[in-house]
Order: C-alpha cells, then sequence, then structure tokens
C-alpha cells in the first residue's frame, strides 16, 4: 500500500505524533484482524524493552496485531488439520507484519517485525530465543487478556488467535490500554483438556511438561531424537527406540514445518464473544464435539522420567500411553541452573518436602543461591537467606557436569568438589522434584 505524497510529506517534515486511528487503517488494510498499540515506555514492558531496543534500536512504538485461526481446524483431533491451520495462519501473520513495515517504510518510517515464532536466535539457546514476547505486547495493547491456560484471549475472536508485532520509530496521538475484564471463563476446560498436566486450576504452569510433549519435534525434542540416532548401533536398534511413525512424523515435520502434537488448551477454549453461545446453548454437547475427543484419544504423550506429566498421564487418560524421552534442556551455565529451575519444577512429586538448600558455587561462575521448596511450592532467591537444611558448595563446573550426568556424585564429593552440610538424604530429594 503506499501514501499519498502529501501524507509522506506531513510524517517527514512534522515531528508530531502519527495519527494512531490512520496506523490503525494502514494495520487493517495489511490484513490484521485488529490491532493495539504501545509505546516503549510503557511499564507493562520493563524486562522486554531492553531486548526489543537491542535487535531494533530505533524503536518508539509496538504495533501489535491478531490474525484469527479457523476455530475446526484447531479443535480437530486430527492434527494434521491443527497444524496446517497454525502454520498457514502464522506465515500469513509475518506476511502482515511485513505488508504493515513495509507501508511504514514507504511514507518514511523506520520499521520492522520479529517472526511469529520462527526464525528465532538460536544461538542464544538455552535461554530465550526469541525478540518480542507477543504476548505481554497485546495484553498492553488492550487486544485482550490472558487466560487460565496463558494464551491470550481476544474479548471477540476468544483464544483462536496467533499474535504479531510490527515495531516503528514513529510516536502516535494516542495508545491503548489493557482491557478491564478478563474474558476467560474460568470453565477450567482447558486443565480437563491438556494431556500432560501443564495447567493447574490456579493458572499455575508447569513448561516441561508442556514442552516436552507438545515441542517434541521442535528445538530440544529434535536434539533428543538426533541423540536417539547416534546412541543407536544399528537400524534395529534404532527402531526399538523409535517407531516407523514418529521417524515419518519427524520427516513431516523437518518437510513442512514442525508439528504441535497438542495445543488442546487452545482448542476447547469457550471464551471470546464469536466462541461462546456453542458452550452457553448446550455445555453437555460442546464437551461432547469438542473435550471428549481430545480427551479419548489415542495416542502417545511424551514425558521426561519422574515428571509429573509422567503420572498424570497414567492416571487421567487411559486411552494415552507415555513414552519417556529427553527434552534436550540441558544446563549450561549456573544462571541457567537457577533460572531453569520454576520451568522444571515437580510440583506433584515434591509432595510435602519443606526444606531450605543453600547453595555456594566457586570457581567459574560464582554464584550464591537460595532455593526453598514448601509443600509444593518453589522459591529461588540470590544470596544465603535464612538457616539451610542442607548447604552445597560446589565447584560450578563439576556441578554442571554433575547435572549432565557426565560427573559421579561420588567422585564429586570423595575429591571435595562437592560439598554437603546436613542431610545428604536431601539432596536426592532436591533432585526428584526436578524433571
Ligand atoms: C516460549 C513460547 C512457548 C513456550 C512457553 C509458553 C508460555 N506459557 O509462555 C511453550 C513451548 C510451552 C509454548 C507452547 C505454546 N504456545 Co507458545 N510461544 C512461546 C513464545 C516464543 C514466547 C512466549 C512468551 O512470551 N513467554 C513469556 C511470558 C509472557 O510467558 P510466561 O508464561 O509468563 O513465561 C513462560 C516462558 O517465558 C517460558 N520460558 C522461560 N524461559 C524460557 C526459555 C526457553 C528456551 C523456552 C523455550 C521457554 C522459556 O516459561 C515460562 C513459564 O511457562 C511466543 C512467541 C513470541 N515470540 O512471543 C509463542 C506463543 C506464546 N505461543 C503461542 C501458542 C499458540 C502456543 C501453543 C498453543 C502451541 C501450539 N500451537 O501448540 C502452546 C500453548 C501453551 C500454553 N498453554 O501456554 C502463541 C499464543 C497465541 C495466543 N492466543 O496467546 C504465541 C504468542 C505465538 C504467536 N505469535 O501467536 N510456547
Ligand atoms: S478454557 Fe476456560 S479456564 Fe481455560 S482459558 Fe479458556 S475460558 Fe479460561
Amino acid at each position: 500500500m503506499h501514501m499519498s505524497s502529501a501524507v509522506l510529506e506531513t510524517i517527514r517534515s512534522t515531528p508530531s505524533p502519527f495519527p494512531a486511528r490512520r496506523l490503525r487503517e494502514m494495520a487493517l488494510a495489511a490484513g490484521a484482524d485488529d490491532v493495539g498499540f504501545v509505546a516503549l515506555d510503557d511499564p507493562a514492558l520493563t524486562g522486554e524493552r531492553e531486548i526489543i531496543l537491542e535487535a531494533f534500536p530505533f524503536a518508539r512504538t509496538l504495533v501489535s496485531f491478531v490474525m484469527r485461526m479457523n476455530r475446526d481446524n484447531v479443535r480437530s483431533p486430527a492434527r494434521s488439520a491443527a497444524n496446517v491451520e497454525f502454520h498457514r495462519v502464522g506465515d500469513e501473520t509475518d506476511a502482515v507484519a511485513h505488508r504493515l513495515a513495509r507501508a511504514l517504510e514507504n511514507i518514511g518510517a523506520r520499521a520492522a517485525y520479529p517472526a511469529m515464532a520462527f526464525p528465532m536466535e538460536a544461538s542464544r539457546w538455552p535461554s530465550r530465543m526469541w525478540i518480542v514476547a507477543h504476548k505481554p505486547v497485546a495484553v498492553a495493547a488492550g487486544l485482550g487478556r490472558i487466560g487460565i491456560h496463558r494464551n491470550v484471549i481476544h474479548p471477540k475472536f476468544g483464544n483462536f488467535i496467533l499474535l504479531g508485532t510490527v515495531v516503528a520509530d514513529v510516536s502516535l496521538d494516542s495508545y491503548a490500554r489493557p482491557l478491564e475484564f478478563n474474558p476467560c471463563l474460568e470453565c477450567k476446560l482447558c486443565v480437563a483438556a491438556c494431556p500432560t498436566g501443564a495447567i493447574a486450576p490456579d493458572g499455575a504452569f508447569q513448561f516441561d511438561a508442556c514442552y516436552t510433549h507438545n515441542y517434541r519435534e521442535f528445538m530440544g525434542g529434535f536434539s533428543d531424537w538426533v541423540e536417539s540416532i547416534a546412541d543407536a548401533g544399528s537400524a534395529r536398534d534404532y527402531r526399538r527406540k523409535v517407531s516407523d511413525a514418529e521417524t515419518v512424523s519427524m520427516w513431516q515435520s523437518l518437510a513442512y514445518g514442525p508439528n504441535y502434537k497438542a495445543a488442546y488448551c487452545m482448542a476447547v477454549c469457550p471464551a471470546g464473544e464469536d466462541v461462546i453461545s456453542a458452550y452457553r446453548d448446550d455445555r453437555k454437547k460442546f464437551l461432547e464435539e469438542i473435550v471428549d475427543p481430545l480427551r479419548r484419544k489415542e495416542e502417545t504423550i511424551y514425558v521426561t522420567q519422574g515428571s509429573d506429566a509422567e503420572d498424570y498421564v497414567a492416571r487421567r487418560f487411559p486411552a494415552k500411553r507415555v513414552k519417556r524421552v529427553g527434552n534436550g534442556l540441558r544446563v549450561n551455565s549456573i544462571a541457567g541452573f537457577a533460572r531453569g529451575l520454576s520451568l522444571r519444577f515437580q510440583r506433584k512429586r515434591a509432595g510435602r518436602l519443606s526444606a531450605v538448600y543453600h547453595f555456594v558455587f566457586t570457581g567459574a561462575e560464582r554464584r550464591d543461591l537460595t532455593v526453598a521448596i514448601d509443600n509444593g511450592r518453589l522459591s529461588v532467591e540470590d544470596g544465603l537467606v535464612g538457616n539451610a537444611d542442607l548447604r552445597i558448595r560446589a565447584d560450578s563446573e563439576v556441578w554442571l557436569r554433575f547435572l549432565r550426568k557426565e560427573a559421579s556424585l561420588l567422585w564429586s564429593l570423595m575429591r571435595l568438589q562437592i560439598r554437603l552440610r546436613g542431610d545428604p538424604r536431601l539432596l536426592a530429594a532436591f533432585g526428584r522434584c526436578f524433571g
């Protein structure tokens, strides 16, 4: 879309704010289904701002937009139907962002966009690889609120949307405010449908449960598959670990874009003006037609050994079977160890354990850390806080090797590279709490 030369002249000659209404028209003309604007200095972007500026130093305004997905594709137990829609709308999200950035460029503004999902900054793995976290931006732009399942729910389209962001150097004459109400009904259908138990009724999210299964054919799951090939002594040995259907599925993901294994939380969500009537009119029918087929679906759920997800599938989904796999989330720094604790914490496995751990890391990466586990709750703090039930003093490199199962604990204890003060059984109890 090209601007008239009069408009072009206006934006070049006046540093005055650009009309939000005009930018909205441009975004809709580029194909967005809804759009909202956030100033880069909005307090909601604390923690995000630096990451955005590193990639796009000219950023002043974030244009957040949503793209609708076809609901019945996402709901189908045939996940190929859901995945073609994720890919189709995902590509369209990037195309809309491209068109809007181009339109802004045409009127003399600077604009760029990060991908809807991939490609990301893979060299940063296993830390955060994405540049813009589209969800908090969309919430700040008034496009929706986060539901119990942690997806953004748009007041009209529900959660059947993908999100995009265009970063621009213009300032606007008005910005959005977050929605005052949350469209989430707290019906907990997402909790019931998730095959891994990743969504707790109180809204807590067990990242590694979702990630290990749903992302089996993405980053870490893919690394694990490669390692199973490297470890296999023969084709027959490989086939014992990986079924033919799994090999074909991996080929399909590599050839046509990675396929999500579930996203059932999104499939069953009845929130949003356009979506809710089917649920309100006949809840029983909604459950029978949309939730039950996903719950009854016979399929393999990928779990890590000893995880809450492993127990959950066995208890809740008799038609599903688990397969133990690695999820490729290797810890390669003490900072990563500290950050990863909350992502890997297995609330149920922690049970009634109540203990405070002091970690004193020495050597290459010095850091003091207090980890408290109390009746299924975890807190991680820098420094040594309160009294420890177990104090672990360890050389940072040795500790990382121990976590990766490359160094033996006994050997490290004998060589005084790891020292414990307190009941050593608490270390085993600690290990059980993390997947
Ligand atoms: C990382 C990520 C994931 C992670 C973590 C999900 C999460 N709750 O954040 C995993 C792999 C589990 C995931 C799964 C899914 N995702 Co996703 N995902 C993203 C991504 C790249 C960033 C999310 C984010 O901003 N998180 C930060 C804050 C806001 O979320 P949080 O819950 O407070 O924090 C979590 C993450 O930070 C994560 N985390 C922290 N450190 C690290 C490090 C690494 C390496 C990783 C991988 C994760 C991670 O763990 C935290 C706790 O859960 C965005 C794309 C983007 N660039 O924004 C898409 C995005 C959020 N995903 C999306 C979708 C659709 C899904 C799935 C439905 C996938 C699918 N198609 O099957 C599921 C839904 C799972 C769920 N119920 O949340 C959409 C959501 C659309 C919407 N309506 O809200 C997004 C916005 C993509 C898009 N452009 O539309 N996703
Ligand atoms: S399924 Fe129900 S509880 Fe879950 S996010 Fe949607 S409306 Fe909220």
